[in-house]
């Protein structure tokens, strides 16, 4: 139960899932499946999506798009975020570009994404902190534009490198229309002072409400609950934010090039039936949870294969793995058919950067596939048809298991690999209002609907994988790397949660072990968060030890050799707590 009410709805505790790392792979399903939900029906007294300001919000964002749509050649549609946000940003205006391009009109979208493309892979969240680099990217993106609308996503209110952009955009609202996108009333809005800076995130926010009162302006941040696994903004924030972006654009491109209506309002409502149409396949996809946590449980690894947009929600889910549940960036890897070409990023082929930059077929052939083991489990994302497993992983021992997104109606083609686990989702009964959409533009919404079904898919998999693998306490991630300024308050918060110390102390036990030592010096108490931050990207396990430290109050070395000894994290905290109070008895 949270009592706090200061604290942002995005990083609260969802009462539905309190038990979620105890629950059979179903029931972790249905729990998610509940979570979901709160995206449509709102939350407590919030509304969600469907709240009035929202919907007028929409609508008006909508047709500021239509009038920048109208004058491409000279104006920019821009998405900015950072970790999930940003690549969510990009998928968005690589949708777009799309259609604009088959339409022959000038590609006028473009995305930010924190850290660079890098970043859609591996997680680079310090730069998150910094509000300059934020304004001076957003600068020299827009500087030969007349127009610009500015999609700021956030979704805790809280990315400094935003709050810079969103500054920059209301010093020039001559030319901006800012939009902050997040999941926070805005009065929940960080109030925390940016290393550098002179404002705060809140103070941002009230001066776009007062650019909102004028129309110049908007605040987009329906409540859509808190996440099922606390702060895991990529789950219900990461999907409202996509459905949310598509479903103000589509009607835009309806409107601008079809000169047809496309209501906002029906477009979420059948976001809603492929919500739906997802978990009424729940066994199915807990039989796949099981099986992605059994490889994971036995230090296996879990490979997600696809092509177009299915192919790149698995990219993107495999990169939050890390960041989330201290993963390794080997144990969830995305694959995609055409590797970068079919990406299309900015920064074009980054695989000179490391292996874990390979992410066509070719380099899952080359680097994966020979040593595949009874342990991994391949999952090929495929649409209509199941994908043809390639020869060569065939005979390889590894699970395989497929998920089908059926989207044309007619006979399903059978398989003729052999999977162990099998996921269709059926979208076909989804109900469009064509008449309102040519053909192209209601095939592309469709792959939308599909790549959520996807995302919603494999969210639950790789979050009930790591469940399974003990990374969840509670519905809390105890294992997150503490690698940005919001990240790093997480876990002194996760650490004072468990141990009841004074925040000071629980923030020294994390500074601890960030810094292997059992004596805090003055100098590591004073250095900048960004020193702080840098240790905490690398290093493995820095918030369960200094947690299980604060717990059984000993020292980092001796917390690092109980972890070794137990790797199943849940485990260890639960004997430490059983421990702790068979003292005080
Ligand atoms: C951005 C973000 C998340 C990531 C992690 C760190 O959050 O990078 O995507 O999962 O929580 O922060 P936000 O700015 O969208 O709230």
């Amino acid at each position: 139960m949270d009592l706090n009410t200061d604290q942002p709805i995005t990083e609260r505790t969802n009462p539905l899932s309190a038990n979620i790392d105890i629950l059979a792979p179903l029931d972790i399903v249905s729990t998610l499946q509940a979570c979901d939900e709160e995206i449509f029906n709102g939350w407590r007294d919030f509304q969600g999506l469907f709240d009035e300001r929202i919907q007028s919000n929409l609508s008006k964002i909508m047709e500021v798009a239509v009038d920048v749509l109208n004058d491409a050649d000279r104006s920019v549609i821009i998405f900015s975020g950072c970790g999930t946000s940003g690549r969510l940003a990009f998928i968005t205006a690589r949708t777009f570009n799309s259609h604009l391009r088959h339409l022959g009109i000038t590609e006028c979208y473009q995305y930010i994404m924190a850290g660079g493309d890098r970043a859609l892979f591996t997680s680079q969240e310090a730069v998150e902190d910094d509000p300059l680099l934020g304004a001076k990217i957003l600068k020299q993106l827009s500087e030969d534009k007349v127009r610009v609308l500015y999609f700021g996503i956030t979704c805790g209110l809280s990315a400094p490198f935003i709050a810079g952009q969103l500054d920059y955009c209301l010093k020039h609202l001559d030319r901006f229309t800012p939009v902050l996108l997040g999941f926070n009333p805005a009065h929940l809005a960080r109030n925390m002072p940016i290393e550098k800076w002179d404002k705060t995130f809140l103070q941002v926010v009230q001066r776009l409400e007062e650019a909102e009162a004028k129309g110049q302006g908007f605040i987009l941040n329906p409540v859509v609950g808190p996440e099922p696994i606390t702060g895991s903004s990529r789950m219900k924030s990461g999907t409202a934010t996509k459905l949310l972006l598509e479903a103000v654009l589509m009607p835009a491109h309806a409107k601008s090039f079809m000169h047809t209506k496309l209501g906002i309002k029906d477009y979420l409502v059948q976001y809603k039936q492929v919500w739906e149409s997802v978990y009424s396949q729940k066994s199915d996809i807990a039989a796949l949870l099981h099986l992605a946590g059994s490889s994971l449980k036995q230090g296996g690894h879990l490979y997600y294969i696809g092509s177009g947009g299915l192919g790149i929600m698995g990219l993107i889910d495999a990169s939050e793995c890390s960041p989330t549940y201290g993963a390794t960036l080997d144990d969830v890897r995305g694959f995609l058919e055409g590797g970068y070409q079919t990406l299309a990023n900015l920064e074009g082929d980054l695989s000179s950067l490391g292996k874990h930059f390979g992410i066509s077929l070719q380099d899952f052939m080359d680097q994966i596939v020979p040593n595949l083991t009874d342990r991994d489990l391949v999952i090929f994302i495929s649409k209509d048809r199941p994908y043809s497993i390639p020869k060569e992983v065939e005979v390889k021992p590894c699970n395989k298991a497929c998920i089908v997104v059926n989207i044309t109606k007619g006979d399903s083609v059978q398989s003729v690999s052999t999977f162990n686990s099998k996921v269709t989702l059926d979208l076909t009964e989804v109900v469009l209002d064509s008449a309102a959409l040519d053909a192209d533009l209601r095939l592309r919404t469709i792959d939308l609907y599909a790549e959520l079904a996807v995302k919603w898919t494999l969210n639950a998999v790789s979050t009930g994988a790591h469940i399974m693998k003990g990374k969840v306490f509670n519905n809390i991630m105890i294992d997150l790397k503490p690698s940005n300024v919001k990240l790093f308050h997480r876990a002194v918060g996760i650490i004072q949660r468990y141990s009841n110390l004074a925040v000071e102390v629980c923030q020294d036990y994390l500074l601890r072990s960030l810094y292997d030592t059992d004596d805090v010096s003055q100098e590591i108490r004073s250095a900048a968060m960004v020193d702080h931050i840098k240790i905490g990207a690398s290093k493995p396990k820095v918030v369960p030890t200094a947690l299980l430290a604060a717990l059984l109050r000993c020292t980092i070395r001796e917390a690092k050799v109980a972890l070794d000894q137990q790797p199943v994290l849940r485990q260890v905290i639960l004997d430490s707590m059983a421990g702790q109070q068979g003292n005080t008895q």
